[in-house]
C-alpha cells in the first residue's frame, strides 16, 4: 500500500486538520494499524485500521456492534462519576458520505478511530497496578454492557469461542493435513485431544442456561487495554468480536496474557512462569467490578474459563499451522507451533495450579462481597 492510496483513503474520513504523517501501529495479529499524526497538535490524532475482511466476513454487521456498544458505553461514562465519555471510551470516525467504513478499490475494507492521546499498551504485564488496572477495565466494560440485549449484536465471527467448534475445526486440518505437517505435531495433538471433554463444561452449562450469556469482550488480551497517567486504565479497546459469550472466557482470556512470565510466543519455555500476584490483582479489579451482575455459577466457572483460554488458543494455533497459516499473521515459519507450544505448556501450569487459583478467586469473591454488604448496612 502506497502513501498515496493511504492519503486517498484519509481524505474520505471526517478528519479534522491535516494529516501531517502516517506509521504503522501495534502489535495485533490480524487487523493492520495507522497511526495518523495531525500537523495541528491542539486536533486529534487518529487511528486508521484495515479490517482483515477473511476473518470477518460481515464487516457491516460489526461496524454495527461496535457502534451501538460504543453509543451505550458513551451514555453510561456520561452518567457515571469520574468517567468521561471522550477519554474513557473509543470516539469512531465517520466517513465523509456518513457511513461507518470505507470500501477501497481493490475490496479492502477501513475504518477510524481517535487515537487515545498519552495512553499506552503492553503486551506483557509488569506490575501488580498494571493487572489491577486490567482488571477494572475489563470489569467494568462487562457492567456496563449487561443492561443491552446480546440479541442486538450480530457474531462477527460465528461460533468464535465456541470450543466444540474450534476441536472440529482442528479435527478437519488434521485429516487434510494440507501441508504435510501432521507427522510433526502428535505430541502437541495428544496433549490437546486428552483434554477436550472436560474443555467442554463451561460451553455445556451454558447451553442449559446454568450460565447467563452476556455482552463480552472476547478478546481481552492485556494490550487490548489502553493505560494512561499513573498506569490507570483508561478505555478498553479493539472492539471486534465484542458478541454474546460468557462471563469466563473474558476473565479467562485476559488471564491467559497476564499470569503468564513469557510471551505468547515464547520459545524457552522455560521462560512461562505463572505469577501468582498478577493473578489476585487482576482478580481483584475485575471481581469488584462485576460484583453487582456475577451470579455464583458464573464465580464458580471462573477458573476453568482460565484453563479454557489457552487450551482454546491452543488448539486455532494448531489448527493455523496444520492449515499452513492462513489465519494469523506470522512472523517465521513454525510461529504457530512455537506459540502452540507456549499455550500448551501455559496449560502445564495452570492445571497444576488450578486448585490455588480457585482459592484465590473464591477468597477475592467473599472480601469483595462482604465490602460491598458493609456498604450496603452503612
Ligand atoms: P488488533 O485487532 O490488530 O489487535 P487493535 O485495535 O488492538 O488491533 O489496535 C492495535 C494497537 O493499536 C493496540 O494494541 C493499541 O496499542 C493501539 N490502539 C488501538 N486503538 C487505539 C486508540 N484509539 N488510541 C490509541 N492507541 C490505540
Ligand atoms: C487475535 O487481533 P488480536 O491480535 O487482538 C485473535 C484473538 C486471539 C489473539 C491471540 C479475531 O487477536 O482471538 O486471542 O489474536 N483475534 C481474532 O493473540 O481471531
Ligand atoms: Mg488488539
Amino acid at each position: 500500500m502506497t502513501n498515496s492510496d493511504l492519503y486517498d483513503i484519509i481524505n474520505k474520513f471526517n478528519i479534522q486538520g491535516k494529516i501531517g504523517g502516517v506509521k504503522i501501529y501495534g502489535s495485533g495479529h490480524i487487523n493492520d494499524t495507522y497511526l495518523l499524526k495531525n500537523n495541528d497538535s491542539s486536533l486529534p490524532d487518529y487511528l486508521l485500521q484495515k479490517i482483515n475482511n477473511h476473518v470477518f466476513k460481515d464487516v457491516d454487521g460489526l461496524m454495527l456492534n461496535i457502534d451501538l456498544v460504543l453509543r451505550h458505553l458513551k451514555q453510561k461514562a456520561q452518567n457515571t462519576a469520574g468517567m468521561n465519555a471522550e477519554l474513557n471510551v473509543l470516539t469512531l470516525v465517520k466517513c465523509k458520505d456518513g457511513r461507518l467504513s470505507l470500501v477501497d478499490d481493490n475490496g479492502g475494507h477501513w475504518r477510524a478511530f481517535h487515537f487515545m492521546k498519552d495512553t499506552l499498551s503492553y503486551d506483557q504485564v509488569i506490575t501488580e497496578n498494571q493487572a489491577l488496572q486490567g482488571g477494572l477495565a475489563f470489569g467494568s466494560f462487562m457492567s456496563a454492557l449487561a443492561d443491552l440485549d446480546p440479541a442486538l449484536l450480530v457474531q462477527t465471527i460465528p461460533d468464535f469461542l465456541n470450543i466444540e467448534k474450534r476441536l472440529k475445526d482442528l479435527n478437519i486440518a488434521v485429516h487434510a493435513d494440507s501441508v504435510g505437517r501432521l507427522s510433526s505435531v502428535r505430541d502437541e495433538l495428544s496433549f490437546l485431544l486428552e483434554r477436550s471433554s472436560k474443555m467442554m463444561n463451561i460451553l455445556q452449562l451454558g447451553n442449559t442456561g446454568i450460565l447467563p450469556l452476556r455482552i463480552t469482550h472476547n478478546d481481552t488480551k492485556f494490550n487490548n487495554v489502553l493505560l494512561g497517567k499513573d498506569d490507570r486504565f483508561q478505555c478498553v479497546i479493539d472492539l471486534d468480536t465484542v458478541m454474546p459469550g460468557y462471563a469466563a472466557y473474558d476473565f479467562g482470556d485476559a488471564i491467559r496474557t497476564i499470569i503468564n512470565q513469557g510471551s505468547e510466543d515464547e520459545k524457552d519455555l522455560s521462560k512461562i512462569r505463572l505469577n501468582l500476584p498478577l493473578f489476585t490483582a487482576f482478580t481483584r479489579g475485575f471481581l469488584s467490578e462485576t460484583s453487582s451482575i456475577l451470579t455464583e455459577q458464573e464465580v464458580q466457572t471462573l477458573v476453568e474459563g482460565v484453563l479454557l483460554l489457552p487450551y482454546m488458543q491452543a488448539v486455532r494455533f494448531l489448527t493455523d499451522y496444520l492449515n499452513g497459516d492462513v489465519y494469523y499473521k506470522i512472523n517465521a515459519e513454525g510461529h504457530n507451533l512455537q506459540r502452540t507450544r507456549a499455550q500448551i505448556q501455559l496449560v502445564r501450569l495452570l492445571e497444576e495450579h488450578a486448585e490455588e487459583l480457585y482459592n484465590i478467586i473464591q477468597k477475592e469473591w467473599i472480601n469483595i462481597k462482604n465490602e460491598s454488604s458493609v456498604i450496603k448496612i452503612v
